[in-house]
């Protein structure tokens, strides 16, 4: 599986990350989330991003031989996979500075690449991601996942039992890309095909089998610089365009076949 890894800047930390990562990292280190996508063309509609609360996660120093070094809050398993796709400067090795939990990170400000919501969005809480995919970060796009939209959902009708602040999943859900169904296609199904929680497991993944079809092969896009353009079209010119301005990474998932140490 090749991902879009994308690079969320860190603007302002959670106490309980603060307070873990204390002097591990200088005060002025440039520190991203690093979420694993394969839409690039939704990050117009990125409202905040996701962390598994009982996942763990390291943030990885990457040296930079121009002495600009940036560090990477991931899961343990996709730095080492990142450490042989030469990302970070020695071959096989990811120096983990800081050990932290998903939920000592929830309320994290973040600045993410191409966002309408340009002060930046927080990291929240989501049950189901998956600790042995991607990076174990997820950005939220709930325009056009389903997934996202289920969670967003969520935690809007329990932030209190969240322990979230509301206004950190208030962000506007706007259209990104039109489709024959709809422009906003993950709402448009969670709604249709009546799904009640991010544990509507089924139902969640054929809605999200059929947004990616129709995203993919009707949609058109209605924001940024190629509005109008194809879906198909636009999606590697904005991966193109990410990833020379340094705002992404190509990140790959070996499946099990190049590593088969099981952490
Ligand atoms: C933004 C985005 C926008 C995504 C969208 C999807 C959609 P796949 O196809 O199964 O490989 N994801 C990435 N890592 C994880 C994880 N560890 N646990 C749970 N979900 C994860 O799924 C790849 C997609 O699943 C990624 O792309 C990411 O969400 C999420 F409009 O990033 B995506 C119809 C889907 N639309």
């Amino acid at each position: 599986q090749e991902y879009v890894a994308l690079k969320m800047k860190t603007l302002e930390w959670a106490p309980k990350a603060k307070e873990k990562i204390g002097d591990k990292i200088p005060a002025d280190a440039s520190v991203y989330f690093v979420p694993a996508t394969l839409r690039p063309e939704t990050m117009y509609g990125q409202t905040c991003c996701f962390v598994g609360p009982k996942v763990q996660y390291g943030i990885y120093k990457n040296a930079k031989s121009d002495g600009t070094d940036e560090y990477y809050f991931c899961s343990d398993r996709s730095a080492r996979n990142m450490a042989f796709q030469n990302i970070f400067p020695v071959w096989g090795e990811f120096p983990k500075v800081v050990d932290l939990v998903g939920s000592d990170v929830v309320g994290t400000l973040v600045d993410a690449p191409l966002s309408v919501h340009s002060k930046g969005i927080r990291i929240l809480p989501m049950e189901t991601v998956k600790p042995t995919k991607g990076t174990g970060v997820v950005t939220c796009v709930p325009s056009d996942s389903p997934d996202d939209y289920a969670t967003t959902m969520e935690l809007r009708k329990k932030a209190a039992y969240y322990g979230i602040d509301p206004e950190w999943v208030a962000n506007e859900i706007i259209p990104i890309i039109k489709t024959p169904t709809s422009d906003l296609i993950a709402k448009h199904l969670y709604e249709t095909m009546k799904i009640q929680s991010p544990k509507d497991t089924a139902k969640l993944a054929e809605a999200k089998e059929q947004a990616y079809k129709e995203g993919f092969y009707q949609g058109t896009m209605l924001i940024g610089e190629h509005k109008g353009l194809s879906v198909q079209d636009a999606k590697p010119l904005i991966k193109k365009q990410l990833i020379d301005a340094g705002y992404a990474f190509n990140y790959g998932e070996p499946d099990g076949l190049v590593i088969s140490r099981s952490s």
